[in-house]
C-alpha cells in the first residue's frame, strides 16, 4: 500500500513538473502590419523537437483565412510607399538584417537545430545560407539593371525597366527553415514588392527569427507579413488569395500541383520549386574515396531531407564492388542521434508522418522491388532514441532503376545504388526520373565531365562533388517535375519578383506611328 502511494506521489510529481514545464512554453505571435498580434481564432500549435518529442519548442498561432485576409490588407496599404522606396535605400535596411543575422548565428542556430533536427553545424549553414542571401541580394540596390535599347523611329527612346509585382504569397518548408524563406523574401524585397510569409507547421521559429529581425533592422509594417498555421488553411487561403499577384511555394511536387491550379484559375504568377530525384553517377576512372564521401555527405547530410540530396548513385559496374564496400562501412559508421549533440552525424527525420512514409519506402524496397538492403532499414527507437524520429543510414544495392526506391523521392536518409555499364548508360538512368534537379559525375576524364554536364537535364550539375551545396549567388532549380520554369536565387530571381516594362519616349513632337511610318533606308 505504502509503496503504491509512493508510486502515485512520484507519478503525480512528474506530472506537475511536465505540466510546469508546458505552461513555460513560450508563445509566439504572428506578424502583421508590424503588430505581433494573435490568430483571430486565438488557438495555438504546438512546434515539436522532433529529436526528443517532449520538449515543446514554441506556440505558434494556427491562423486563418481571416488572419490570411488581415495580412494581405497590411501588405496592400504598404506597397505603396515601399515601392517608392529607391531600392538603394531598401538595400541599406536589408543590408542591417544581414549584420543582425550574423550578431545572432548561434542563438538561430540552436533555434533551428531544436525544431527541424538537423546537426548544429548544417544548421548554423541554413542560417549562412540567410546571410548569404541578405548580403548578395541587397547588392541589386544599386543595380536591378534595366537596358535601353534603339527605337525604330527618329527622335525616340526606347528602354526597358523592373517594376515590382505587387504582394506576394510565400510559402516555404521546414528543411531549410531560414535560407529559404530568405531566398523568397530578400529578393521580393529588393524588388519593392511587399509581403505575406507562411513558414511550414513544423519549423515556424526559423523564419519568426527572420521576421523578428527584419522589424528590428527597420523594415516599415506592412511590408513583410508572418501568419503562421497549416497549408489547408493558411497556404490555401493565401493561394487563392485574388490580391495576391505572385504565389511562390518550395514543397512537395504533389502540393505544388495544387498551388499551381489555384493560381492558374486567378492569373497569379506561380514560381514552383519542388521534389529531385538526384543522381551521382560514379565512372570507373573515379577517385572512389572522394566519391564515397561524396555520396554519404549527400545521401544523410540533413538526413536525406534535401530536394538536392543524392538519393541514387549510379555506379559503373567495373568499381561497383568497391564503391558499394566502402559505401557501406561509412554508412554504417555514420552516428545517428540528437543534432544538438556535436558528435551526431544524422539527426532525426521531421516528424512521425515522414518516419511512416520513409519506413513504408524501406518495406517498398526490399519487399516489391526487391532491391537488396545492404545497410540500415530500421527506426531507431530504443534508449536515447525512445523520443524522437530516428532512421538508421539506410542503403539500397543492386537496384534497377525504374524501381520505385529508383524513381520516387523519398526525402530521408535512404539511398539506391543501381548498377550501370557505360557513361551513356549511366547517363540514361541518371535522367530516367520525373524530376531534373540536382545531379554530379565522379571522374577523372574531363570529356566525360563535360559530356555528363551537356546531357544530363537538370538545373544544377556538379563535377567531383556532391549533389547538396548550391551557393545563393548562381541560379537554384530544376526541370521537369521539379519546378515550372523559374530560378530562385542568382540575378535570375529577379525575373520571378519584378516585372518588365517597357518605355517608350518619343521627343519628336509628331505623330509617329510604329510600324507604318517606315522609313526607308538612304
Ligand atoms: C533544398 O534541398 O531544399 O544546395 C535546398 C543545397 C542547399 C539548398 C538545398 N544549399 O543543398
Amino acid at each position: 500500500m505504502a509503496q503504491a502511494k509512493k508510486a502515485i506521489s512520484k507519478t503525480s510529481g512528474k506530472l506537475s513538473a511536465r505540466n510546469a514545464a508546458r505552461a513555460a512554453v513560450k508563445t509566439y505571435h504572428n506578424y502583421i502590419d508590424g503588430e505581433w498580434v494573435e490568430s483571430q481564432s486565438g488557438e495555438m500549435f504546438e512546434n515539436i523537437n522532433p529529436a526528443d518529442t517532449r520538449d515543446i519548442v514554441g506556440r505558434f498561432p494556427l491562423s486563418t483565412s481571416d488572419d490570411v485576409n488581415a495580412a494581405v490588407n497590411a501588405a496592400h496599404g504598404a506597397f505603396d510607399r515601399w515601392r517608392n522606396t529607391p531600392a538603394p535605400k531598401r538595400a541599406e535596411i536589408l543590408f542591417r538584417l544581414g549584420e543582425i543575422l550574423i550578431r545572432d548565428k548561434e542563438q538561430f542556430t540552436a533555434d533551428m537545430t531544436r525544431e527541424m533536427g538537423k546537426v548544429l553545424k548544417e544548421a548554423g549553414g541554413d542560417v549562412q545560407e540567410a546571410i548569404d542571401c541578405t548580403y548578395y541580394t541587397a547588392g541589386e540596390g544599386r543595380r536591378l539593371h534595366g537596358f535601353t535599347t534603339p527605337a525604330e523611329m527618329r527622335s525616340k527612346f526606347a528602354m526597358c525597366i523592373r517594376q515590382p509585382v505587387g504582394l506576394c504569397g510565400l510559402i516555404t518548408p521546414w528543411n531549410f527553415p531560414m535560407a529559404i524563406p530568405s531566398w523568397k523574401l530578400i529578393p521580393a524585397l529588393i524588388c519593392g514588392n511587399t509581403v505575406v510569409l507562411k513558414p511550414a507547421e513544423d519549423t515556424p521559429l526559423s523564419t519568426y527569427n527572420l521576421v523578428k529581425a527584419c522589424e528590428e533592422a527597420g523594415i516599415p509594417p506592412g511590408v513583410v507579413n508572418l501568419v503562421t498555421g497549416y497549408g489547408e488553411s493558411v497556404g490555401a487561403a493565401m493561394t487563392n488569395h485574388t490580391a495576391l499577384r505572385l504565389i511562390s511555394f518550395t514543397g512537395s511536387t504533389e502540393t505544388g500541383r495544387i498551388v499551381a491550379s489555384a493560381c492558374a484559375e486567378r492569373n497569379a504568377i506561380c514560381s514552383l520549386e519542388m521534389g529531385g530525384k538526384n543522381a551521382i553517377i560514379v565512372m570507373d576512372d573515379a577517385d572512389i574515396d572522394l566519391a564515397v564521401e561524396g555520396a554519404i555527405w549527400g545521401a544523410f547530410g540533413t538526413s536525406g531531407q534535401r530536394c538536392t540530396a543524392s538519393s541514387r548513385l549510379v555506379v559503373h559496374k567495373k568499381v561497383y564492388k568497391q564503391f558499394v564496400s566502402k559505401l557501406v562501412e561509412e554508412a554504417k559508421a555514420l552516428r545517428v542521434g540528437n543534432g544538438a549533440d556535436p558528435k551526431t552525424d544524422v539527426g532525426p527525420v521531421i516528424n512521425n508522418d515522414a518516419v511512416e512514409k520513409i519506413m513504408s519506402y524501406i518495406r517498398i524496397g526490399r519487399n516489391d522491388d526487391g532491391a537488396k538492403l545492404a545497410c540500415g532499414g530500421k527506426r531507431l527507437s530504443r534508449g536515447d532514441y525512445a523520443n524522437g524520429y530516428f532512421i538508421e543510414p539506410t542503403v539500397f544495392t543492386d537496384a534497377a532503376p525504374d524501381m520505385r526506391i529508383s524513381q520516387e523521392e523519398i526525402f530521408g536518409p535512404v539511398t539506391t545504388v543501381i548498377p550501370a555499364n557505360s557513361l551513356e548508360d549511366a547517363i540514361q538512368i541518371a535522367n530516367g526520373v520525373r524530376y531534373g534537379l540536382s545531379a554530379a559525375i565522379y571522374t577523372q576524364n574531363v570529356n566525360r565531365a563535360f559530356k555528363a554536364m551537356n546531357d544530363m537535364y537538370t538545373g544544377i550539375f556538379y563535377v567531383n562533388a556532391s549533389t547538396i551545396g548550391a551557393e545563393v549567388h548562381l541560379p537554384f532549380g530544376g526541370t521537369k517535375a521539379t519546378g515550372n520554369g523559374h530560378r530562385e536565387a542568382g540575378t535570375q530571381v529577379l525575373d520571378i519578383f519584378s516585372e518588365w516594362k517597357s518605355i517608350y519616349v518619343d521627343f519628336s513632337g509628331k505623330l509617329q506611328r510604329a510600324q507604318i511610318d517606315v522609313e526607308s533606308p538612304q
